[in-house]
């Protein structure tokens, strides 16, 4: 008898090491405020492009990688890096600096390529991506990168130790903020309830926690799996700030991410409305792309594509 499975996995990467980009990305840098909206707003789709048009290269050589959650993520990702953060290349070890962790790790590739792009890892790095001895793993590693302020890649565990890092900035009378982004899958993990209770106890004013909403996790939506509505609610009854924003827009991004620390002291989570996948249209809002591996064709209609994103 034989037993067919029913998930679809390469546990064996197909690598396209001959399809891997060159060195030359263009590393675009830190916009502030002073620039002006227009000004910050363009500069970050721009950043937005040049990621995915990496990220989606990286994956197809790699033979591995998420790219749906990491096109859904990453306008959030540039939007802090290169506007928001108060933290640059020069300041990693700034104990002041703001500080980011990823806890849905497994949008590594789109977290190394803005890195990149904001001229905190060197672009040829990139080229390494999941291979042996490489810095840049399939989730971020803090032993390896120092930008990389949390290891990550278990769900549920990035928001705890942001609320450790937020808890230690309100000891140390510092205003240094603390920024975690999660996945709306994510959410699900109960350690993640346990943090925001005690974010919301101790007013942790510093903690930002931002939730790709993008209503798909892996192989099922959201709600069909265990539903998180009405998250805004629940968030708020557990002592936090709530603000909802199209997650794909820069300049409400800016807008939420300058708002904060909330003058009520609470901390505060933000909602970005997301669709997993954008905006390849062959990608967008469909499970499938969790880590799917695209075909070389694919690379080139997405790359296409994005030339008018
Ligand atoms: C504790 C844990 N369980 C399972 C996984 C495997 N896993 C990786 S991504 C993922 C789906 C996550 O969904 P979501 O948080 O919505 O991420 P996104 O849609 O942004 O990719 C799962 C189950 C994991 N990394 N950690
Ligand atoms: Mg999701």
């Amino acid at each position: 008898m034989t037993v067919e499975s029913t998930v679809e996995e390469d546990l064996v990467p197909e690598v396209h090491a001959e399809e891997l980009p060159g060195a030359d990305l263009p590393v675009l840098g830190r916009i502030g405020a002073e620039a002006g909206a227009d000004a910050v707003a363009e500069h970050l789709r721009e950043a937005g492009r040049v990621v995915r048009r990496r990220d989606i290269q990286m994956i197809r050589a790699a033979g591995l990688g998420h790219i749906g959650g990491e096109f859904s993520v990453i306008d959030i990702l540039v939007t802090l890096y290169l506007h928001s953060m108060n933290v640059t290349p020069q300041t990693v070890d700034d104990p002041e600096r703001d500080r980011l962790v990823l806890s849905k790790g497994h949008a590594a590739a789109a977290l190394y390529t803005t890195l990149a792009v904001a001229g905190f890892i060197p672009p040829a790095e990139l080229s390494t991506f999941m291979q042996p001895e490489s810095m840049l793993n399939g989730h971020p590693a803090n032993t390896k990168i120092k930008a990389v302020e949390a290891s990550t890649g278990p769900l549920g565990h990035g928001l705890p130790i942001a609320v450790g890092m937020a808890m230690a900035a309100k000891l140390d009378g510092s205003s240094r903020r603390t920024f975690v982004v999660l996945g709306d899958g994510e959410m699900q993990e109960g350690s993640n309830w346990e943090a925001l209770m005690t974010a919301g106890n101790h007013k942790l004013a510093g903690l930002t926690a931002v939730i790709d909403r993008n209503r798909l996790q892996q192989g099922a939506r959201v709600a069909a799996t265990n539903d998180l509505e009405p998250l805004a609610d629940k968030l708020a009854a557990f002592g936090w700030e709530v603000v909802e924003v199209d997650g794909h827009d820069h300049r409400a991004l800016a807008d939420a991410f300058a708002a904060v620390p909330a003058g009520s002291g609470r901390p505060t989570a933000i909602i970005a409305r997301t669709n997993k996948g954008h905006p390849v249209s062959f990608m967008s809002d469909d499970v499938a792309w969790h880590h799917k591996v695209p075909t070389e064709q694919q690379v080139e209609t997405a790359l296409r594509e994005l030339e008018d994103a």
